[in-house]
């Protein structure tokens, strides 16, 4: 093991309970408590939201694209204002994607090789290289706190060997994105391998001997079925070295984050919260709903009866959401993405509590069972 190396930076457990752990992350904005929900603000805002309404969801830490801000306004800007949280103005921890996820995901006619990936904007065409070092030298002059490495994500129906070649490509990119780092910023690296427990656990032991500040886990929930990834989970997540923060990338569901907290996962982001407020669909402890039906027309109900959200808190009633919505009125889209992220807020406030408590078996149980009712 080697573990992290960069000033400023520290993880401490506070508390297990199962596998699950309690703890709190130092960067240079502050202490995150974890386990954590990362808001995802892509292109430098959490859609439709100010930073002080994503604080108050409890929120400490958000997470940016390099992609999306290396094509556009384009790092030297981002640098001249002050970084990342200068030209934002969020206060508290930020930690950036290496962006050849999203490469892989938004540029037209990518190819890989092991210098990196070689690919068209999806705005104006430009050809790029993505390459270790860039990735680095990117997010160094975006500043966030945290950097992730580049790495290679297969899908989750690719072969054997596709899963044993990224894995070996992502840990000579990790030497690479290593060497190129900025020694004030902290880099986690990646673990690859699908859903081979194996090879997952080779992968992290590689990773895990390199001075990395935290290790996440990629390559979940890219099409595999999402039973499996549990059970790749509980056998994984916990197996990582215990000094340093896990990091689940991409991932989840309100059900996925209390299953991977429980197999001992401490960070999380996902769109989900954000992009299905945008869709109209409220996310609560008791399910979905999905503002658009008919059911909702005069319901003066909140989305949330338990909630303490601005807009359950407020009275906004089911039947005048779905109104705003039908009626493409804008405010909507923000009253149900701050009532999504209370959620996620309240859910890994909560988990943290119940660690603390040593009850998380408790909570899990009656949040999975909450879950459910409303599955239907
Ligand atoms: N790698 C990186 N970012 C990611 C993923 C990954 O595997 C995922 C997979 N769920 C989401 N975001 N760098
Ligand atoms: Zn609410």
């Amino acid at each position: 093991m080697s573990g992290p190396s960069t000033p400023g930076y520290a993880f401490r457990t506070l508390a297990t309970s199962g596998a699950a752990r309690a703890g709190v992350l130092t960067t240079p904005h502050g202490d995150v408590p974890t386990p954590t929900f990362m808001p995802v603000g892509t292109q430098g805002s959490v859609k439709t939201m100010s930073p002080d309404e994503v604080a108050a969801t409890g929120a400490r830490i958000v997470l940016g694209n390099t992609y999306h801000l290396w094509l556009r306004p384009g790092p030297e800007v981002v640098a001249e204002l002050g970084g990342l949280h200068g030209f934002t103005k969020w206060p508290h921890a930020m930690l950036t994607d290496s962006g050849g996820f999203q490469a892989f995901s938004l540029a037209e006619r990518r190819q890989t090789s092991e210098d990196g990936f070689v690919f068209r904007s999806h705005l104006d065409g430009a050809k790029k290289v993505l390459t270790p070092e860039v990735a680095m030298q990117v997010q160094g002059k975006i500043g966030a706190d945290i950097a992730m490495q580049l790495d290679i994500c297969p899908p989750g129906d690719a072969s054997r060997a596709d899963f044993e070649a990224a894995c070996a490509r992502t840990t000579r990119w990790a030497r690479r994105c290593l060497a190129a780092k900025r020694p004030d910023q902290a880099v986690f690296g990646i673990v690859q391998g699908g859903t081979d427990p194996a090879l997952r656990r080779a992968h992290a032991e590689e990773l895990a001997a390199m001075p990395f500040d935290g290790l996440a886990l990629g390559g979940f929930s890219v099409g595999e079925p999402i039973a499996r990834m549990h059970e790749v989970l509980l056998e994984v997540a916990h197996t990582l070295d215990p000094e340093r923060p896990r990091y689940l990338m991409g991932v989840g569901t309100p059900y996925d984050l209390v299953r991977a907290i429980g197999a001992g996962v401490d960070m999380f982001d996902c769109v989900l919260p954000t992009r299905n407020a945008r869709n109209g669909q409220a996310l609560t402890r008791t399910g979905k709903v999905v503002i658009k039906q008919a059911r909702y027309r005069t319901d003066p109900s909140p989305l949330d009866p338990t909630c303490t959200c601005p807009t359950c808190a407020a009275g906004y009633s089911r039947a005048y959401l779905r109104h705003l919505f039908i009626a493409s009125e804008l405010l909507v889209l923000r009253l149900i993405t701050v009532h999504n992220l209370h959620l996620y807020g309240t859910l890994v406030r909560e988990a943290r509590e119940a660690i603390l408590a040593g009850r998380y078996d408790v909570f899990a149980k009656e949040w999975l069972a909450g879950l459910e009712a409303g599955a239907a």
